[in-house]
């Protein structure tokens, strides 16, 4: 219907148009060509005039209008420290063109309406003039060398690596050399985000490795700076440090865009390229700034009983026009204190962890990990913590849950090693304590095969303990139980799983 409508008007437009031509035409027969054509000349000139002043003045009111909602004005001044450089070029250039801009607007309609065609005008013959050229030249010349000379300067500082000496940290001190260093891939159509987990280094990558669903990146699992890498879907950046972002792309061109932190940067595939920059606003500091702004208290269209400054997120967008459902590569970004960002580090869980582990992609299959090691050991002193407190025996139980055996033997598997050293490390940081170690069964089988079976187990476990951690005999004793002290039911394999154990009781501490 809106097409329709659109078409008729423009349709008319054209008749119209015909209509004051020949209309024109006509008049000008009765009253003669040259009359009209100064009549012509003298009305279009003073519409020129007209236009000109409601243009120059339109243009400054929307500009002053909408400056709430322009980046670098009001609210919107950078939230990053070099954001305010690249503010200031802008407002300066914007300043050199705006004059020549109105100057030459000025000019141009005024000149139209000066020297408009009259009955015995005669145009002026000026060869040369060497004070107009040199004026001409000089002045821009030294105004685009001013413009010129700090743009490059700013662009040098902004455009800066992070020195070879500064250190790449997943939590950075303020004020110190150190920096976050994220990883930003594009492809059609979302960003991939890679954090470096712990040890502050992103992992090594392979574009050969790529497994749609699987390895996105091409992460190279046998670098261990990839273990601990994570994928969040929101960007959180602690505020007042250093972010280095390592910009790349699978596919085609995109483009890493911060709007309010003036960071952005084409993702090109095949050249990874970086920007570094120090968020120095928090997401709710910026919510401040806009309840002060009339234009952010009316509700949000999308959460009416909100507020639009409520609402409102840093995001991540893409600046590369990259295909059909390049707006949906927008993501959140978040920038906190140092207190909130830990508190969602530890919500988060290395990739490797969450998709790798334990599955065919994962090349230590079998193997106990460095980081495994350290938090079966966290995990072990939190028990014998909570042991050592309780004042009930049947509390004062510690399980053993990574001490395994060989199927219906009692050999110990060579992983067990790592739990046996924790049992060690705690028996000589509490000299005083004394322990009963104890072998569990579930109810397959006989019981006289369980039962020695248990005891095996557990005089395994005194063994290595005597043998390993030279501990004196007298603070250990083994006990094999069999399948009489069930934890759980014995009718599911689950439960069964349960009731096969190995645990101490601390016996005196
Ligand atoms: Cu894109």
């Amino acid at each position: 219907m809106t097409v329709l409508i659109i078409a008729a008007c423009l349709a008319l437009l054209a008749v119209i148009t015909v209509q004051i031509g020949r209309l024109t035409e006509l008049a000008a027969k009765i009253r003669g060509e040259e009359e009209v054509q100064l009549q012509t000349n003298r009305r279009s000139a003073s519409f020129g005039m007209v236009f000109m002043v409601l243009f120059l003045v339109g243009c400054v009111v929307s500009a002053i209008y909408y400056s709430n909602y322009m980046l670098g004005y009001g609210p919107h001044t950078s939230a990053s420290a070099h954001g305010l450089k690249l503010d200031w070029l802008f407002n300066i250039t914007l300043f050199f063109t705006g004059i020549v801009f109105i100057l030459t607007q000025i000019a141009l309609f005024w000149f139209a309406y000066k020297y408009q065609g009259t009955k015995d005008g005669q145009a002026s013959f000026i060869s040369h003039d060497n004070t107009l050229e040199v004026i001409w030249t000089a002045i821009p010349a030294v105004v685009m060398t001013f413009l010129v000379v700090s743009g490059l300067d700013v662009w040098n500082e902004v455009m800066a690596d992070m020195p070879m000496e500064a250190k790449a940290v997943l939590v950075p001190e303020k004020d110190t050399n150190e920096y976050l260093e994220i990883e930003a891939t594009g492809y059609q159509f979302a960003w991939d985000i890679r954090y470096p987990g712990a040890d502050g280094k992103i992992g090594k990558k392979d574009f050969r490795l790529i497994k749609p669903g699987v390895n996105s990146l091409g992460q190279d699992w046998t670098d261990e700076k990839n273990l601990d890498d994570f994928m969040p879907t929101e960007i959180y950046l602690p505020v007042g440090t250093p972010v280095r972002v390592r910009i790349t792309a699978k596919d085609v061109l995109h483009n890493f865009y911060l709007p309010h932190f003036r960071v952005k940067m084409d993702a090109i595939p095949g050249i990874p390229t970086y920007f570094v920059f120090t968020p120095e606003v928090t997401t709710e500091e910026y919510r401040a700034r806009l309840k002060d702004t009339p234009e952010y208290n009316t509700p949000d269209p999308d959460t009416p009983e909100k507020m639009l400054w409520e609402t409102f997120e840093y995001e991540l967008a893409c600046a590369e026009l990259c295909g059909k459902s390049h707006f949906s590569m927008r993501r959140i970004v978040k920038i906190v204190s140092e207190a909130e960002y830990r508190k969602w580090l530890g919500e988060q869980t290395s990739t490797y962890k969450s998709t790798i582990r334990g599955t065919d992609e994962d090349p230590f299959l079998g193997q106990v990990l460095p980081y495994e090691v350290r938090e079966r050991r966290a995990d072990f002193n939190t028990k014998v913590e909570s042991a050592l407190a309780a004042d009930v025996d049947s509390l004062k139980i510690v399980r053993l849950d990574y001490v395994n055996f060989e199927t219906g033997s009692a050999r110990l598997t060579a992983n067990s090693k790592y739990e046996l050293t924790n049992v060690i490390d705690f028996l000589k940081k509490y000299p005083a304590a004394e322990i009963e170690l104890a072998g569990h069964t579930d109810n397959v089988g006989s019981l006289d095969l369980n039962e020695s079976l248990s005891e095996q187990r557990a005089a395994s476990v005194y063994e290595y303990l005597l043998r390993q951690g030279k501990v004196n005999p007298e603070r250990l004793t083994a006990v094999g139980y069999g399948p009489r002290r069930p934890v759980e039911t014995n009718d599911t394999p689950e439960g069964r799983a349960q009731n096969r154990r190995t645990e101490f009781q601390i016996t005196k501490q």
